[in-house]
């Protein structure tokens, strides 16, 4: 009989990790996708042995094709495939809501369906990102009312992370390490056994409320690094030097003078058009959350909530850049057309979750310009987006380059610059060299780039 794992939730760590099981000798995995408008049509293609994520995933689509041919993934809409499983992975969204709060339905509505089927010694493991607290005061009574079992007794239950980072889902899952955090040391050890069938990192045990910090603190650090960045940003703007400059030299000071290249003691993050995806946005909120409701004292992370602060303002100041270009050539923002390059919010990807380039798009209209977003790899999206590129820039007086997707990076300034009814161009992103842009007639404004004007 092979070891069945279950894994709920097709997206982008669900489908990588359903794939890598069903890989394995001996395995057999059963994903589970709700029959949604939105994520219903990936049961299908996925059963066709066809990969739902767009952008290059290296390695992905050969994974999927190769185990539905083997018959050892299959993927269903019906939870109750539980009954018989030997683990499940709970992968679906948390994210948060207007009040910056987790939104658990989801999660909440899997463990009880889980706990109603699962049998006696299922090891359960929330993949999910939750706040600290989540999965032994949440998870953990629900599986257990449910389910009429105790945890550490009649199943088992742990919380380990996903690492994974859109362009590099499978080797982030094989080859990162992990925390493993159970609810008891069974737990942690049954959970230890499973991944080290897929993960040739180190596995690292601990218990479930320290991975659970440890996840949205690994990725606050980030959101705070490119904070910091962010503002070093504005600082250099305003002194008229390029902060990608400072960030190199920066970046070369040396952990050990006697090893000048090989360790760095400074990795400055790059400064941007703001933070997007499922993660950074809300995971300082999720820390947050976990310490207000979790806590013993209560305190107000001053670092953490104005680093959501000054990376949600980024998308306003790419705003305040058009503004300004277009000043230049005694142009009012209200009712210019402005082209915003990638919907994306992360290059040579698909994901638009919390993409920076939506709330540029809302704050040009909320000046009343007239935005028109462009994406070459973005298959749909909330907002209306071109895939043609000439339709989004012919005649218009500003394009604002939101991602770096690498079809940009071909563009010919020069020949923009002739389709452009004012040459206008706004780099969120570094994308672009300021005298080339310079060069091909353009009032270039860069995040993080001091001022040039045409010649
Ligand atoms: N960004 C910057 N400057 C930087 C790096 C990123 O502005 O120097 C922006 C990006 O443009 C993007 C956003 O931040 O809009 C997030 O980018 P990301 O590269 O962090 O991508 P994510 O969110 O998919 O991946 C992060 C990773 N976390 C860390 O590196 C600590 C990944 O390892 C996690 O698995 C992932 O979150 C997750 O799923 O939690």
């Amino acid at each position: 009989m092979p070891r069945k794992i279950v894994v709920v939730g097709m997206g982008y760590a669900g489908i990588p990790a359903a794939a890598l099981f069903a890989d394995l000798p001996g395995f057999m995995a059963i994903g589970v996708q709700r029959r949604s408008k939105r994520s219903g049509w990936k049961i299908d293609l996925l059963n066709q042995g066809k990969n739902p994520i767009g952008g290059d995933e290296p390695g992905l689509s050969e994974l999927i094709a190769r185990v539905v041919k083997k018959g050892t993934l299959k993927v269903v809409d019906d939870i109750s495939t539980c009954e018989d499983a030997e683990a499940v992975l709970i992968d679906v969204q948390t994210p948060t809501d207007v009040d910056k709060k987790p939104n658990y339905d989801s999660l909440k509505e899997v463990c009880e369906n889980v706990g109603k089927h699962m049998k006696p010694q299922t090891l359960v493991i929330v993949e999910s990102t939750v706040a600290p607290g989540t999965t032994d005061n949440i998870v953990k009574p629900l599986l257990e009312k449910s389910s009429h079992m105790k945890a550490g007794k009649d199943f088992y239950l742990a919380f380990c992370y996903e690492r994974v980072m859109v362009g590099r889902l499978i080797k982030n899952m094989v080859d990162l390490p992990r925390i493993v955090g159970g609810v008891d040391e069974e737990s942690t050890k049954r959970a230890t056994e499973l991944y080290s069938h897929v993960v040739k990192a180190k596995l690292h045990q601990t218990d479930a409320l320290t991975a659970e910090v440890t996840k949205v603190v690994e990725n606050t650090y980030r959101d705070v690094n490119i904070a910091f960045a962010n503002e070093v940003a504005l600082v250099c703007e305003s002194l008229g030097v390029d902060a990608f400059k400072v960030r190199e030299l920066v970046n070369t000071l040396p952990n050990d003078p006697a090893m000048p290249a090989s360790n760095p003691i400074r990795n400055m993050h790059y400064p941007g058009a703001g933070v997007g995806g499922h993660c950074l946005p809300k995971d300082g909120w999720l820390l947050k959350y976990g310490l207000d409701t979790f806590g013993k004292s209560k305190f107000f992370p001053k670092v953490i909530m104005s680093t959501r602060e000054i990376n949600d303002s980024m998308p306003k100041h790419v705003v305040d850049l058009v503004e300004d270009a277009l000043a230049e050539h005694g142009k009012k923002i209200k009712g210019a057309k402005v082209a915003i390059l990638g919907v994306a919010f992360l290059e040579n990807c698909d994901d638009t979750r919390n993409t920076p380039s939506a709330t540029i798009y809302y704050e040009l209209k909320e000046r009343g310009a007239k935005p028109v977003l462009h994406d070459p790899v973005v298959r749909d999206f909330d907002l209306p987006f071109t895939k043609n590129l000439d339709e989004a820039i012919l005649n218009a007086d500003a394009v604002v380059l939101s991602t770096k997707h690498k079809e940009y990076m071909q563009l010919d300034l020069g020949a923009l610059r002739s389709r452009l009814g004012t040459p206008v161009l706004i780099d969120g992103r570094n994308a672009f060299a300021m005298d080339a842009a310079a060069k091909a007639g353009l009032t270039y404004r860069g995040v993080g780039k001091g001022r040039r004007s045409i010649q």
